[in-house]
């Protein structure tokens, strides 16, 4: 009351609003007037943005919370009444007649396509101190992830137009950022000319915090730092719809002809190895919405696609994601929860968050919500009467769980495709992956940068070339496949039938060989690789690459992740490449 006049009429309602909703505690530590009054100004423009920001407002965050906290104490399960159930999917073989006339159908549709990174998590399990999406893919090139999913969405841009026979059109691409990682994601794109792709083709979306909740209530937190702000946290990958939709993005889109939004995630170094197939899956069987998944081993920290039946009839395919998967089979008649089965792996798809979305439907969709997706709150409580939590707690919401509200007339599909060729993330770090159970993916920087390797090893073979098998070896406690280490530009192999076309004769590459392909046409033909050959090409020029090569190549040499005299992005993967000696071919 005392602090009224310092307020304009607009925040004279937020302050209104705060105290209809329960929250005058808020107020009880301010200081007598004239006194901090720059602080309590701003923490009317923190409640401003925290209100601005949600679909309906604090008070329908609130009232939201209030339900959600009171089904998780009185213990009730999200699933009840549903029985999950293996879906079936399109199951993809990389290579195999399908998956090549998939690839050129996805091709000629890139160019209705829309690219959306989720780029707002810190990735507390990776505990890397930089933005994930700086860190290299791989260190024998030093290519970024960014940089990476740049010049993949400019060679489908660029294969997309050549098809239709034109050259002007632009593949938007969106980056949905946090203030966890804004600045530095602009930065990363500054200093590098965005990586190629024209300025204004790169929109960012940053998302904003949620209040903090301290209690079943919905109080909302105090910052334990400043008593004159409100705690926030992370609301979760789920904000990219509302922000998409709040932006005029889609409708923009929509009016520009494009048919189709791709959604994908910071650090997955093979992910576009699999977008041409699946967007051509999309296409060929008009699903509404497609998500990729790979065979998941039970209990690994993916998601499972899952078929709900409800005794009410209802059923949908959708993700359950890892925390929940065990207890819900355990609950529905499975009494070994995640298990893997015969194939060695959990009858559930893994749910790698590549999700291809029709815009139509999409847009239709998103006008009734607003593009809220189902939230869900998580409360770590202090003891089993469940009254008070041990620290604050928050909604959260997740990007696939975007059919949740979609009508049972909706096209959900998926489609399976190898992990060797789809999934290889960085989320772990060293110290956790070296846990990881045998047989189960690491997800640590030294499992993505090695599967790049092993998936362009085995793509090569598969063309013709004659790869040699790869070596055990042991990185930061892990180990792992080393295959030659191959890298190519995206406009060398988009596709596989790309790939094919510059490969003939007898090629050969040993083991401990290093190839980097940098032009566009470059042509391989009876080729023996043993050692280092990178094949530099102007952008139109045409290179041969024949013959014997042999030198002494790069090599591995070994380092520990708790050296930290070694950079950051090195160390966590064990490894730095020692180049000892390389032929240069242009
Ligand atoms: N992200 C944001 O942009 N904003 C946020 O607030 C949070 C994250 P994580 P997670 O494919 O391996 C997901 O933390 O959430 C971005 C799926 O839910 O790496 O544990 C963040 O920058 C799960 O079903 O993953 O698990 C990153 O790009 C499974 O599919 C992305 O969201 C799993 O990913 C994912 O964030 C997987």
């Amino acid at each position: 009351q005392k602090n009224l006049h310092l307020l304009s009429p607009q925040q004279v309602e937020l302050a209104k609003i705060l105290l209809e909703l329960g929250q005058s505690h808020l107020f009880e530590h301010w200081a007598e007037p004239g006194v901090d009054d720059n602080e309590k100004k701003a923490f009317f423009d923190q409640v401003a943005r925290l209100n601005s920001s949600y679909p309906g407002g604090l008070a329908s965050y609130i009232k939201t919370a209030r339900g959600l906290l009171a089904d998780s104490k009185a213990g009730k399960n999200p699933f009840d009444g549903f029985t999950p159930s293996v879906p079936t999917g399109e199951v993809l073989t990389f290579g195999d007649d399908s998956f090549i006339s998939f690839e050129d159908r996805g091709v000629r549709e890139a160019r209705k396509a829309a690219f959306v990174l989720v780029a707002g998590g810190l990735g507390e399990r990776l505990g890397y101190n930089g933005i994930k999406v700086a860190l290299p893919a791989e260190t024998t090139t030093g290519t970024c992830f960014l940089q990476s999913y740049i010049e993949y969405v400019l060679a489908l841009q660029e294969a997309s137009n050549r098809l239709a026979g034109e050259s002007e059109t632009e593949i938007p691409f969106v980056i949905m950022t946090s203030d966890d990682t804004h600045t530095r994601t602009v930065a990363l794109l500054e200093s590098n000319s965005y990586f190629g792709m024209k300025p204004s083709q790169v929109k960012l979306l940053k998302q904003e915090k949620v209040a903090c909740l301290d209690d079943n209530e919905a109080r909302l937190a105090v910052d334990p730092h400043n008593k004159y702000r409100i705690q926030t946290k992370p609301h979760g990958h789920g904000d990219v719809h509302s922000l998409l939709y709040s932006s005029g993005l889609l409708q923009n889109w929509h009016n520009a002809g494009l048919r189709w939004v791709l959604f994908f995630q910071d650090t997955n170094g093979l992910l576009f190895k699999a977008i041409p197939a699946s967007l051509g899956v999309s296409a060929t069987r008009e699903y509404h919405v497609n998500s990729l998944a790979v065979p998941r081993k039970a209990k690994e920290a993916i998601g499972g696609i899952t078929r709900l039946t409800h005794t009410d009839g209802r059923s949908m395919v959708i993700n359950v994601e890892y925390n929940q998967l065990d207890p819900l089979l355990r609950a529905t008649g499975f009494p070994d929860g995640d298990v893997n089965n015969e194939t060695g792996y959990s009858p559930f798809p893994g749910n790698i968050n590549q999700l291809i979305l029709e815009l139509g439907s999409y847009i239709e969709e998103l006008s009734k919500t607003g593009g809220a997706i189902k939230e869900f709150v998580n409360p770590k409580y202090k003891d089993a009467t469940k009254t008070s939590f041990k620290s604050s707690t928050r909604l959260e919401c997740m990007m696939q769980d975007y059919p949740k509200t979609l009508p049972p007339s909706a096209r959900v599909g998926f489609t399976v495709m190898d992990s060797w060729v789809a999934y290889a993330p960085v989320k772990n770090n060293p110290e956790d992956a070296a846990k990881v159970p045998k047989g189960n993916p690491y997800h640590s920087a030294t499992s993505g940068e090695m599967a790049i390797y092993r998936a362009n090893s085995l793509i090569l073979g598969k063309a013709g070339v004659k790869v040699a098998d790869p070596v055990e070896q042991v990185f930061n406690g892990q180990e792992v496949e080393l295959w030659p280490r191959i890298t190519w530009k995206p406009k060398w192999g988009l596709t596989f039938s790309e790939i094919k076309s510059k490969i003939s004769g007898n090629c050969s590459i040993s083991q401990r060989s290093t190839l980097v392909i940098k032009g566009k046409s470059v042509y391989l033909k009876d080729l023996s690789l043993d050692g280092t050959l990178i094949v530099n090409a102007a952008e139109d020029a045409e290179v041969k690459v024949e013959g014997s090569v042999h030198n002494k190549g790069w090599t591995l040499e070994p380092v520990d992740y708790k050296d930290t005299s070694v950079p950051e992005e090195i160390r966590i993967r064990g490894f730095r490449i020692n180049k000892i000696e390389q032929e240069e071919r242009n």
